[in-house]
């Protein structure tokens, strides 16, 4: 029989993506998704799924159980921009899964973990360009606490009792199935479909906010990758840099006018500016290149032509 996952959080912008590409992989069967309410047809339709808190251990260690899980991605989080309007909420999703997770593990009921951190474990008092992997972090948001945090648990338990969990610091990420929800780096998201459906959009960034972002479809290539490399080759075991592309909202503006040539960006920067002021503009990812192969392949013209196309085809 092959590995058997159990995807926590299936419903969101990563969860969802994942969820099929990962049923591409191990078979369709061999994929649980959960989230904390029913999602999209082709998610709910294409292998099992299961109603599962995230906060609540039983309903994990239940699934767990009854579908002989081996492996558990952890992808339900609250994010850092909603995570500022309701911390204490944050934390707790935030950890208590993870606990959960790291705990079934330490009491031998799963054999692998993925948790997503995030290039929010970094602050203001970090150096902004080509982030090293080992360097100052201060971070100033909920979110980022909560993964800096996360980053030290991950670690210790790996230390402590072997627990083989795997994570990396995402960038922010950018796809054309499932809209992001409650995050600073979401306006890379948003600003293709408001190019479409109204040929402008107002940034609640500031235009020379730079940002590590990447294509959905290297994010999860590199969650794969690294949960397929030999235990061996994972030496770092808070979790991995991951770069992609850096850009700002003027660079991706002018890349859609490439192909929308009337298309008009204005800026309007709220609450999130000074959470992308605190956090990095590029990111040193040479030690997930080096440990497990890890390379990007979407560039920001290349992504810009797939989301364009593929958004006019879905918004029509
Ligand atoms: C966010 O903006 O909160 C996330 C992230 C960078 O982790 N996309």
């Amino acid at each position: 029989m092959g590995t058997k996952i159990l995807i926590l959080g299936a419903c969101g912008q990563i969860g969802s993506e994942l969820t099929l590409k990962l049923r591409k992989v191990y078979g369709n069967d061999n994929v649980v998704a959960s989230d904390i309410r029913e999602g999209k047809e082709d998610l709910m339709s294409s292998g099992p799924f299961e109603i599962i808190n995230a906060m609540n251990y039983d309903e994990i260690a239940g699934a767990i159980d009854k579908h002989q899980i081996d492996e558990v991605y952890l992808m339900a989080a609250l994010l850092s921009a909603t995570a500022e309007k309701n911390p204490a909420f944050a934390w707790s999703l935030n950890m208590d899964s993870l606990f959960h997770v790291l705990n079934l593990a330490k009491e031998g009921k799963i054999k692998k973990i993925f948790w997503p951190s995030s290039i929010a474990v970094f602050g203001p008092t970090t150096p902004r360009f080509n982030t090293p992997q080992y360097t100052v972090m201060e971070p100033s948001t909920v979110y980022g606490i909560s993964k800096q945090t996360g980053e030290r648990w991950c670690e210790y338990y790996f230390n402590k009792f072997g627990v083989d969990v795997r994570s990396i610091r995402y960038p922010g990420l950018i796809s054309w199935t499932t809209p992001p929800g409650g995050g600073t780096t979401d306006y890379a998201v948003d600003i293709f479909y408001k190019a479409i459906e109204d040929k402008k959009y107002t940034c609640f960034l500031s235009e020379k906010s730079a940002l590590p972002m990447m294509y959905m479809e290297d994010a999860l290539d590199a969650t794969i990758a690294i949960m397929q490399a030999p235990k061996e080759n994972i030496k770092i075991r808070s979790s991995y840099n991951l770069g992609g592309i850096s850009f700002t909202p003027e660079d991706v503006a002018a890349e859609i006018q490439k192909h929308i040539p009337d298309f008009t960006i204005d800026y309007e920067p709220d609450f999130r500016q000074a959470i992308a002021d605190s956090w990095p503009a590029s990111i040193d990812d040479s030690r997930a290149q080096e440990d497990w192969g890890w390379n990007h392949k979407y560039d920001l013209s290349e992504m810009t032509n797939v989301m364009l196309e593929n958004l006019s085809k879905v918004l029509v």
